[in-house]
């Protein structure tokens, strides 16, 4: 499905519509069925509800009637949450929250077994995390273009990447190397999803052992890794997958070459000072220190290269990870460095992959790079010089085509179908829309307020389709009532593709600070609406060997393991009666052998911190110790019956 033009409509459109609406409002059914605050004509609504035209036209370009579907899907980042959130547009309605970094209790993510195995994946240093800092999914991709298979994203503060299937929404695994201790550059992938990448944010020793700060310049380190999926299994494969040392840079954001730049990796990075503030101990602060240099360092890898030296051995290991030093990386000519403007933020390569467009928090520009000429200075070797870790740095003045005044503090760049670019202004709360072609804004959006990403239909792809176009706002300050202090972020649906560009809705989001989004075409997606058969095991995506079966529930005991295999079905659980003895180990097997579309059960025992989500054709096994005697209901938490409340059973754990 393609997007067709939305454009604003004219004052006549309106009035057409207007007209429609008005005669829709007399029908029959209508008007036995408004009962309150009759509105006699859309024209009185308007007065009543004090809207303008404008209005009127954006409630029409988002309003989604019952059953009608939306557009497309974004994948938002649950920021802090830890969670990864599924918006419908035009609508804004908020689908799902899909469990990652964080237990979800709907989805009984992290309370039982299968998910609980999931999160215990994500354990840095032994310690399990419950909770992530989530900063960029990335969809895989095929030829460049989103395949509506796979989600990724990162946890900035545990340096962990997860990977949500999308044939049902869940995550499948969580993956983390002690080689690094953070992460941003994270995730993006290669144009066929071969790698998935996550680079570093805060150097530190490689590994995560100790050394004092004041060795920063030659113990710490940022890294690279370069994580081998492998799309069959729908898992990252860390055995097949590298690292690369870089420089004690602040490494940022990454984004991987495609069509004409396809195997080549770009990363941004700031504080190229190397500072590491000591405001105590008197040196300036991290802020002051990381802005002196009007020029950071875009990272330039060659990617292929890269590969091909770690497939010949020329590693070492460290925290288990096959990292390319970088002595090796020099020798080999694996990386470049090229100037960017002061403490740059966002790298996004040009749909047709020829072009890099870098923006700087403290620069008032966006600096367009040609891939081309990058190329040609690192064939011809035509260096500037050399940083301190040997790395060749090329020159600026002949990488790029030119830059573009946006406004204060650009960040993130997106594009359209018809060759314009977008790039976030975050002092300015502004969304600028410029030509690629003449370097030119060609008009701005405000936005409210302090907007970081920003996401347009595909458009981070090979074929963006422009149309919408979503502001991530971290401030919403006097956009919807008050809530006490802490306040939602506020994302702002807006129409590209009418001149000038609409505002059309706001969405407060009041789950941790999202950062980056993308926005698929629904169409893409096909997820499945059961597991079957019934027994599915939701992590291994197989059939679990505990599967339990009509007339095969259980109960066995194995000295002081007590195995329950159970089922459910509207409206009951098989056994409904469970005897163990205090201290036994309980075991549950549940399969939901339901095979109806949303006849989702849940299971609860109270006291034991016990939920799961029993989706038709789930199976779920709980393994938990009987540690205190009493008697303990267990219910269905999701009401899926007219008996719902009679799905219940006690758990009796009898004194020892
Ligand atoms: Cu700009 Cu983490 Cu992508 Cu936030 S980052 S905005
Ligand atoms: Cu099953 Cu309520």
């Amino acid at each position: 499905m393609r997007f067709t033009r939305m454009g604003a409509l004219s004052a006549s459109g309106i009035a057409v519509l207007l007209a429609a609406t008005v005669s829709m409002g007399c029908g029959p059914q209508q008007a036995t069925q408004v009962s309150q605050a009759p509105a006699s004509s859309t024209a009185e609504l308007m007065k009543q509800r004090g809207l303008t035209e404008a209005d009127v036209s954006a409630a029409l370009q988002t309003y989604t009637p019952t059953g009608k579907k939306d557009t497309y899907l974004t994948f938002a980042s649950g920021g802090h949450g830890g969670n990864m959130i599924v918006i419908g547009v035009p609508s804004m309605r908020i689908l799902k929250y899909v469990g990652v970094f964080t237990p979800e209790p709907w989805q009984g993510y992290g309370y039982g077994d299968q998910s609980g195995q999931v999160l215990k994946m994500g354990s840095r240093f032994g310690k399990e995390m419950t909770w992530g800092d989530m900063h960029h999914p990335a969809l895989s991709e095929t030829a460049g273009d989103y395949d509506g298979k796979f989600v990724f994203v990162n946890d900035k503060a545990n340096a962990r990447i997860a990977v949500v299937d999308l044939h049902d929404f869940v995550t499948k695994q969580i993956i983390t190397s002690q080689l690094i201790q953070s992460d941003h550059g994270a995730t993006f992938v290669t144009p066929n999803t071969e790698y998935v990448i996550e680079s570093s944010q805060y150097p530190a020793p490689l590994g995560g052992g100790y050394a004092p700060i004041e060795d920063f310049q030659e113990k710490y380190r940022g890294a690279v890794i370069f994580w081998k999926f492998d799309r069959e299994k729908g898992k990252i494969d860390p055995s097949n997958s590298f690292a690369m040392e870089l420089p004690p840079y602040m490494q940022d954001l990454a984004d991987a070459g495609k069509l004409a730049s396809e195997g080549w990796v770009f990363i941004n990075s700031f504080n190229t000072e190397m500072s590491y503030g000591g405001t105590l101990e008197g040196r300036p602060p991290m802020e002051s220190g990381a802005s002196q240099n009007d020029m950071d360092y875009l990272h330039i890898i060659d990617l292929k290269k890269a590969e091909a030296v770690y497939k010949a051995g020329k590693t070492k290991k460290i925290a288990g990870m096959d990292v390319i030093m970088l002595e090796t990386t020099n020798q080999e000519g694996l990386l470049h460095l090229l100037g960017e403007p002061k403490s740059p933020h966002g790298v996004d390569v040009t749909p047709d992959g020829k072009e890099l467009v870098i923006s700087g928090k403290l620069d008032t520009h966006g600096t367009v790079y040609v891939f081309e000429k990058i190329k040609g200075l690192i064939d011809a070797k035509k260096y500037i010089g050399k940083d301190q870790y040997g790395v060749p740095i090329l020159p600026f003045e002949d990488s790029i085509r030119g830059q573009v005044e946006i406004g204060l503090g650009p960040l993130h760049t997106q594009y359209d179908d018809k060759g314009n670019a977008y790039t976030s202004v975050f002092i300015e709360s502004t969304v600028a829309k410029w030509s690629l072609k003449d370097l030119k804004v060609i008009e701005k959006v405000k936005v409210h307020y302090n907007v970081g990403h920003i996401v347009a239909a595909e458009g981070d792809t090979v074929s963006p389709d422009g149309g919408y176009l979503i502001a991530m706002n971290k401030w919403a300050l006097d956009r919807f009532n008050k809530v006490g202090p802490l306040l939602p972020q506020n994302f702002q649906l807006i129409n590209i593709n009418s001149e000038p560009m609409q505002l059309l809705y706001d969405m407060p989001l009041p789950l941790g600070e999202p950062h980056y989004a993308q926005m698929i075409k629904a169409d893409k997606l096909d997820p499945v609406d059961v597991y079957k058969p019934a027994g599915f095991d939701v992590v291994t995506d197989k059939p679990s060997p505990d599967a339990v079966k009509a007339k095969e529930e259980r109960i066995e005991r194995e000295g002081k393991h007590v195995h329950v295999y159970m089922t459910s079905v509207r409206s009951h659980f098989t056994p409904d009666i469970v005897r163990v003895k205090k201290g036994d180990t309980v075991h549950l097997h549940i399969t939901n052998v339901e095979q109806a579309h949303d006849a989702t059960h849940g299971f609860t025992i109270g006291s034991y911190n016990v939920h799961s989500s029993l989706e038709p054709g789930k199976h779920v096994d709980i393994t938990f110790v009987a540690d205190r005697e009493g008697t303990f209901p267990f219910y269905c938490t999701e009401f899926c019956s007219a008996l719902h409340l009679e799905m219940a059973g006690y758990l009796l754990v009898e004194p020892s």
